[in-house]
């Protein structure tokens, strides 16, 4: 197993991956920018390396410092946890020239499922149901135009090298294509430094489920269930969960097999995540892979009774996967709460600050992945996640009273926090009953304020 591993991330996930290191008897290397010098994963790692200032370019995004501090601390492999250089294949490919084992994806699957379009166009040659829509990518208005009325309005334009969300239109009529294709072209030429776009069919109000995918190095590729993700506010997850309790034990295995050829389709490794839209017919559609660990990876790791970034570390060491698919089993139920330090009553904007006092919750099948303590700064500078609470409980009723009781328990002052926004979400009516899709926090919430 490797003697040193460097984590190349800040905040709540460097803290999972130090926890996992320690748990496998490997020595662990954080680094940090000159703004998280009292920051916990600084503390906690065995070695901490600062490289430099806190702007993310030039300290967490600082490829030539990472790598010089992994060679010079002797790291043989870097796990990039999420965001950052995650999914960046130059990183990749770099670790690879130095000898440095990236913890994750291969470059070519980084590639192959970052540029959107081409991601598409593998699942369709692997079978793998996708949304209707452009067979390639474009960048002529025109025949995006053209593409659009031979689908049938609603459409949605997405940037070819976005995901996640950034640089998508919704259009719900002709008259608006042009001018929406020619904003979402210039955002993603500014954001991604490319313009080539692709469209698809505007599913109307799906639910946003995501299967967890973990491939080892010898072609041993299993699922280990959904994460229902519908809960997003301007594309950022609120709250996620596991199981989707509305998904019949034959559709789950129906998405659980397409997942895993959408992942066969480029010889996938490591742990990674295959997107679909569920619609209201209980049809579903494949729309993205991250190649990457999720923040929700807890809801998966809670209902399995895995851990996963000790999975992906034991993948990158060469070893094949000690479950097979009949050995994963889904137990319970499991809810996370995103927890951010956001002024939820101007706008969800940060709030950014020394925190005073914390006390974090905990109990029978309670989580809490957090960064902070009493008198933590916590920079303006990166984003406002500053912690996820987990629950898990034999369902999704009991799981939902259990994260009520969790959260009344939260006491973090001298900043301001969403907890009273989740709250909120655990006490409708809607939610209650699991009448949700991607739409109920703007539908729900944000119109009853
Ligand atoms: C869609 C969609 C509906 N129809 N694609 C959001 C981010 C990325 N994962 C893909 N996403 C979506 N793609 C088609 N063809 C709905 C989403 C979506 C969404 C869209 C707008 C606002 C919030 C959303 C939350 C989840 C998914």
């Amino acid at each position: 197993m490797f003697k040193k591993v460097l984590i190349a991330n800040r905040g709540e996930i460097a803290l999972r991956i130090i926890r996992a290191c320690k748990e496998l008897g490997i020595e662990t290397v954080a680094i940090y920018s000159e703004i998280d010098r009292e920051s916990l994963h600084v503390h906690m790692a065995d070695h901490a390396v600062c490289i430099g200032p806190a702007i993310s370019s030039k300290s967490y995004l600082n490829i030539k410092n990472i790598i010089s501090t992994a060679i010079v601390s002797g790291a043989e492999a870097i796990h990039p946890g999420y965001g950052f250089l995650s999914e960046n294949p130059k990183f990749a490919k770099i670790c690879k020239m130095h000898n440095i084992k990236l913890i994750g994806p291969k470059e070519e699957h980084i590639n192959k499922m970052g540029n959107k379009s081409e991601a598409r166009k593998a699942m369709i040659n692997a079978k793998v149901p996708v949304v209707p829509g452009s067979e390639e990518g474009t960048t002529d208005g025109f025949k995006a135009f053209e593409i659009a009325k031979d689908i049938g309005f609603p459409v949605i334009i997405k940037a070819s090298s976005g995901g996640g969300g950034r640089g998508m239109r919704i259009v719900y009529d002709e008259d608006q294509f042009i001018s929406k294709f020619n904003m979402a072209k210039s955002e993603s030429s500014k954001a991604f430094g490319d313009d080539l776009m692709y469209i698809e069919k505007f599913i109307e109000e799906p639910r946003h489920i995501e299967f967890q995918i973990l491939a080892d190095e010898h072609g041993n590729i299993i699922h280990l269930g959904e994460r229902d993700c519908s809960l997003q506010r301007r594309n950022q997850k609120v709250l996620e969960e596991a199981p989707c309790n509305v998904i019949s034990e034959e559709l789950r295995n129906k998405m659980g097999e397409m997942a895993i050829k959408a992942a066969e389709a480029v010889n996938y490794e490591s742990a990674g995540t295959v997107e679909f839209l569920l619609d209201k017919h209980n049809k579903f559609y494949f729309i993205e892979m991250n190649t990457r660990i999720q923040v929700e990876h807890p809801v998966t790791e809670y209902i399995t009774g895995l851990d996963l970034i000790k999975e992906q570390i034991k993948i990158a060491w060469g070893e094949k996967l000690n479950i097979s698919q009949e050995d994963v089993k889904i137990n319970g139920h499991s809810i996370e709460c995103r927890i951010n330090a956001e002024d939820i009553k101007n706008n969800f904007r940060p709030s950014p600050g020394t925190i005073e006092n914390v006390f974090l919750p905990g109990g029978n099948g309670v989580r809490v992945d957090s960064h902070i303590y009493s008198g933590y700064k916590i920079p303006p500078t990166y984003d406002s996640m500053i912690g996820k609470l987990i629950v898990w409980d034999k369902d999704r009723k009991k799981a939902i009273n259990r994260m009520k009781r969790a959260l009344d328990e939260i006491i973090i002052t001298g900043i301001y926090t969403n907890v009273d926004f989740h709250k909120e979400i655990l006490n409708n009516n809607k939610f209650i009953e699991n009448c949700i899709n991607t739409s109920f926090i703007e539908k729900e919430i944000m119109e009853e304020e």
